[in-house]
Parts: C-alpha cells; structure tokens; sequence
C-alpha cells in the first residue's frame, strides 16, 4: 500500500483508502484526526475538479468513497461520547439549490452524539421549509450548511426570510460547508461560521450555555 489517505482519497484510489483507514483506526490513530485528511483529500478532489482534470464522474464517485468512509469512522467518532440527556434543538439544512450533504451528515452526526436533539431537513431546502421548521419546533440554533457560490444568496434570503417572519430575535444561526467562510456569514447576516462539525457543536454548545 503507498501513499497517504489525502492523496490516496484525491486519486480516488477506493480500495486503498479504505485499507488505510481500517489500519489507521486499527492502530488506533485519533479518528478526528483521520477525519480532518479526509477533508483534506475532498479538498484537492474539488481542485482538480475546477481545473478540468477530474469530471463529474469523478466528483460522484469520490462522493461515493467518502459515503463509505464516514460509514466506518462514525462509530470510532461516538466512542465514548454518547450523551443520554439532551442538551436541546438544533434544526440543520442544505439550502436552496444546493444538494451537498456529506457535510451536513457528518454535522447532524456530531451534534447528535454530543447531546443535541438534531432535525436534519436534508438538502436543497426552500427557504418556507427552514422558517416552519423554527417556527415549528421553536429552535434557538439553526445551521446552514452549503457548498455552492450560489449558496451564498440562498443562505442570505433564508436569514432575511426568518427576520420577515418574526423569527430572526430568539435565534442564533451557524453556517458552514465548503464555499462559506466569516466573510459569507457577514453577508448572510448569519451569527456564525463553523469551519467544521466540532464547530457546529461548540457552538451550540456555547448558546445553550453549556461545556
Ligand atoms: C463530493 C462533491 C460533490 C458530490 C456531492 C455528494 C453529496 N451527497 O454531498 C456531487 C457529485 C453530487 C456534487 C455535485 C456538484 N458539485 Co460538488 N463537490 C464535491 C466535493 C468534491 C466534496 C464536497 C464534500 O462532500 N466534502 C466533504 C465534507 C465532509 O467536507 P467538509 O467541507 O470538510 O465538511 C465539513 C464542513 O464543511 C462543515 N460543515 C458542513 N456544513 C456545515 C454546516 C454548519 C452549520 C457548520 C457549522 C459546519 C458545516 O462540517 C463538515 C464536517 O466536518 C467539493 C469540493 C470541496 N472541497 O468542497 C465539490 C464542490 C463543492 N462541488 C462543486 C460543483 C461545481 C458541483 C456541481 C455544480 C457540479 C455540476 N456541474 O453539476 C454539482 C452541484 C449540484 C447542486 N445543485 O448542488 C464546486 C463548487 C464551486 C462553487 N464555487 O460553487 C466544488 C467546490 C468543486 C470545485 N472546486 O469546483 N459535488
């Protein structure tokens, strides 16, 4: 076996990934840490992407790898960490016209086993659908996740919608996923941006003033 997951992912080498991710977890290598080179890995997968050395093939099938990937971290993730009592809600989506959702598993996942109660609305979600949803189940923590440059508006209309309904007051709003970062959450008008899924769960975990 050679190279290393970044790399190995990047070339969408699948079968060697996963040999190298069950002798890493094996060896018992910290699964965060091995989480981080996955994003890693997407990272130049999108490059080669955008400079017309990989196609959409390529794209769906590196999805595909990182599907199964995350399949076998997850339970590395959890080990030890599952919260019994429920800290409270969060209500996460892929906004409108977006259709990434690895990114937004992983963060359901990790707020879930930290103690949240999780509603995922999945993804290309209408703006109506996220303002019922708070109305609904009364959420103070709502997270937007997106990977699209068009994803910017969406999340920017999302947060105006929510401010039209009433609802903007009592709420704090994370955004994350590939395209976003603190200039976007300016724009948006959003209260944070979370780089990853630990994020997404520090700041929850800090506006429901808990550890
Ligand atoms: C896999 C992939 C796909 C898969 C998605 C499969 C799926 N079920 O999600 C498929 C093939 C479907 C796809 C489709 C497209 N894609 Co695409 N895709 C990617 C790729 C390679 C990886 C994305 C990914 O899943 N990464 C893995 C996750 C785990 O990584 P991550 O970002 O580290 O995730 C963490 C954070 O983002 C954060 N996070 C995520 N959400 C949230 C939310 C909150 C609140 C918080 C706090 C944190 C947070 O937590 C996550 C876990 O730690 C990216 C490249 C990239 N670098 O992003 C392009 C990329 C996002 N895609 C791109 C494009 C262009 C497309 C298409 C338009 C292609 C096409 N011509 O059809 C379509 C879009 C369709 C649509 N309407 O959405 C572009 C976007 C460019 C742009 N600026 O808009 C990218 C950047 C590639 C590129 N460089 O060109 N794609």
């Amino acid at each position: 076996m050679s190279g290393d997951l970044v790399n190995l992912l990047a070339d969408l080498k699948e079968e060697e990934v996963l040999a190298l991710l069950k002798k890493k977890l094996a060896a018992g290598e910290d699964p965060y840490k091995i989480l981080d080179e996955t994003s890693a890995g997407m990272a130049i997968v999108g490059k080669r992407f955008a400079a017309g050395e990989y196609f959409l093939p390529e794209l769906v099938y590196s999805g595909e790898v990182l599907k199964q990937v995350n399949a076998i971290l997850k339970p590395k993730l959890s080990q030890g960490n599952k919260e019994t009592k429920k800290i409270g809600k969060v209500v996460i989506g892929t906004v409108a016209g977006d259709i990434h959702d690895i990114g937004l598993n992983i963060v359901e996942f990790m707020l879930d086993v930290n103690g949240f109660e999780v509603t995922n609305l999945g993804v290309d979600v209408p703006i109506e659908k996220f303002v019922e949803a708070v109305r609904k189940t009364k959420t103070p923590v709502l997270g937007l996740s997106g990977f699209l440059t068009p994803a910017f508006d969406a999340m920017k209309e999302t947060v105006e919608a929510l401010e039209k309904a009433g609802l903007r007051k009592n709420l704090k709003i994370m955004i994350g996923g590939g395209q976003m970062d603190d200039e976007v959450r300016k724009y948006a008008k959003a209260d944070a941006y979370g780089k990853d899924a630990m994020a997404a769960v520090s700041l929850s975990k800090q506006w429901y003033g808990v550890k």
